[in-house]
């Protein structure tokens, strides 16, 4: 962890090239805003540091990248290279609005945040609050009364997050950070911890444990990363700092015999640490992070295995770890066989450049395999979500037919036709029956009138599912971590639906859905109903995220493998799908009426 000089991160890139789609689009700027949006969204999945590709390649190399031209390419360079975009300094000096944190609130988009800032100068969200507050942003042409209230909701929804990061931004950072520890001469564990390890949708901090032959030697490291740009404190022991990344980090040096009890004290939660302390307590025993004492004798602290066998219980996963009944559930021997990582064989929700994807049914159908997957399912948008480019009916089938060509030169692989049709306010679809019959698997989702009565929004989902050619619901409840609230479904009633009717549950993965959440997932795995974990994946790079975020959320509701359609082999899958289940039941049905003497 030598200190050289930082380089410039992909995340960061990404941010500049969407600041400038931003500024972009307020000065009513042709296509650009659009090149530079998809050019950030290819860098942000990208699974290698441009840093390295600019290195090895330089400017080709950049070019060579799906969606980014000369350029683009060239300010990407700059921004390698100097750590500075001049043309996004000049335009941020024209308009000094902090567009990336104003348009994360629900309802503004670049052209709103821009009349905001010419009529009352709005920079930021604490300046949105304040004229909302006011009563002056209902004076600006083409806001209102209504609106305001809303942007002050908003608001609101957007402070209460902040401090709070999604997984998705974080495990990544978590992941390099203790692959670089365990690196350390003289480490010989290193390990997340905390809400992290236990795959919470959004993290406070991190938290990591070491044990080190010299640990002063670990700590001292650990505060002169490149990444850090704070330390709040430092000893032998224990060192606690901020990050670039606007989050802080906790790290923890204990010796091999404690390694297992730090790890379940540091993994938590606090209200799962509470419950297993009152039943060392009760048995005359004392837990803390150094182990399970019987007075000052140690029983037991080197494995978490060792701890929880010494409480009288099973070794709990960290995603249970909720204080939601795995205490008892361990101790009585019935905790679920939880689904692993890794065991996804499909995706049955992607998007391609047929709508608002960067990359090719091809690419897409090519980057799935080498994760290991042996079907996708493409899902393009439909009509009504116009602004991705979405599908009419006619689209939709000239699509399967492309799709069935490809397939015909694929061995070993399989991929699905598709679409993610969109449920309009009454429940209707915006693609006709006879079209979606014709697909393989049909998604359905909410993308607009967020706002219905619980009752309003639970019929329009119930009538959706009910639809015999609709498959999977997807993104169920329509939520954005930290920006829009899910819509209010009666999630029993969808569950009891799901049920009934054999539509399909989606955990959608994208880093700010996680939709279905994890409680929700509990009631439905409760209920019997099937589940799909797919990635939403718009770039190839994304496609990882139904094994990391999306596994995570299935354990943390307790799923099993045989409750996620897409952990089956192809075959097993389409026969859980509606058409699958429907032939069964004719099957069914057809051999009692041979049984029956005529
Ligand atoms: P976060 O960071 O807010 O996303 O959530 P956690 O769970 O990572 O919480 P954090 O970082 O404050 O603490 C990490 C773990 O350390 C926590 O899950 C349990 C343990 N811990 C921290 N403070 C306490 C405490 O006061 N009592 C107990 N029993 N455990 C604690
Ligand atoms: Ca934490
Ligand atoms: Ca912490
Ligand atoms: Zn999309």
């Amino acid at each position: 962890m030598a200190r050289r000089r930082r380089s410039v991160s992909n995340a960061e890139v990404a941010r500049a090239l969407r600041e400038m789609a931003l500024f972009l689009e307020m000065d009513g700027v042709a296509f650009k805003p659009r090149a530079y949006e998809k050019a950030a969204q290819v860098v942000a999945g990208l699974d290698r540091p441009l840093a390295q590709i600019d290195e090895e390649a330089g400017a080709a190399g950049l070019e060579a990248l799906p969606e980014i031209g000369a350029g683009i390419a060239e300010r990407i360079e700059e921004l390698l290279h100097s750590g500075r975009l001049q043309e996004l300094e000049a335009l941020r000096r024209e308009r000094p609005i902090d567009v990336l944190e104003l348009i994360a609130v629900e309802g503004l988009g670049a052209k709103r945040a821009l009349a905001l800032y010419d009529a009352l100068g709005i920079r930021n969200v604490r300046e949105l609050e304040r004229a909302c507050r006011a009563g002056r942003v209902r004076e600006v042409p083409g806001f209102g009364a209504k609106s305001e209230a809303r942007l002050l909701e908003s608001v609101g929804f957007v402070a209460g997050s902040r401090g709070r990061q999604l997984l998705g931004t974080v495990l990544p950072l978590a992941r390099e950070l203790e692959a670089r520890l365990a690196a350390l001469p003289g480490v010989r564990h290193a390990a997340v911890a905390g809400s992290i390890r236990r795959g919470r949708e959004t993290i406070g901090d991190l938290d990591f444990v070491v044990v080190a032959r010299e640990p002063a030697r670990i700590t001292e490291a650990f505060a002169t990363m490149p990444e850090v740009v704070r330390v709040y404190g430092r000893g032998e022991t224990k060192a606690l700092v901020r990050l670039e990344a606007g989050i802080d980090a906790d790290l923890r040096a204990v010796h091999e015999a404690s390694f297992g009890a730090a790890l379940v004290y540091f993994t938590g939660s606090k209200a799962h640490n509470v419950e297993l302390r009152r039943i060392a307590q009760k048995a005359g025993l004392k837990l803390n992070e150094y182990g399970l004492f019987r007075g000052r004798e140690r029983i037991a602290g080197r494995s978490e295995e060792d701890v929880y066998d010494a409480l009288g219980l099973a070794w709990i996963a960290p995603e249970l770890r909720e204080a939601r009944g795995e205490i008892e559930a361990a101790r009585e021997g019935r905790l679920p066989r939880l689904i692993e990582y890794g065991a996804l064989r499909g995706d049955l929700q992607i998007q391609t450049d047929w709508s608002d994807g960067s990359a090719s049914i091809e690419e897409m159908a090519g980057a799935a395999r080498k994760l290991g997957l042996e079907y996708i399912a493409i899902t393009d948008h439909t009509r009504d979500l116009a602004m991705t480019g979405g599908s009419d009916e006619a689209r939709l089938l000239e699509q399967a037919q492309e799709i069935a060509r490809i397939n015909r030169k694929l061995r070993g692989f399989r991929i699905l036709s598709g679409a993610e049709v969109n449920i309009r306010a009454d429940g209707s679809l915006d693609i006709a029956d006879d079209v979606l019959a014709q697909l393989d698997v049909v998604g359905a989702a909410i993308h607009s009138a967020f706002r219905q009565s619980r009752e309003d929004a639970t019929r329009r989902v119930l009538r959706a599912m009910r639809n015999p050619h609709v498959d999977i619901l997807f993104h169920p409840t329509a939520r954005l971590l930290g920006r829009r609230e899910p819509v209010a479904l009666d999630i029993d009633a969808v569950v009891r639906a799901a049920v009934e009717t054999g539509t399909v549950l989606e955990i959608d993965a994208q880093p700010e859905r996680l939709d279905l959440k994890d409680e929700f997932v509990r009631k439905a795995v409760d209920a019997g109903a099937k589940l799909a974990i797919d990635s939403d994946a718009h770039h190839p790079g994304q496609l990882g995220w139904a094994d990391t975020l999306g596994i995570a959320v299935a354990r943390r509701g307790w799923a099993r493998r045989e409750d996620v359609v897409n952990a089956q082999p192809l075959a097993d899958c389409r026969a859980l799908l509606k058409d699958g289940r429907a032939a069964r039941s004719r099957r069914k049905r057809a051999a009692r009426r041979r049984r029956r003497p005529a």
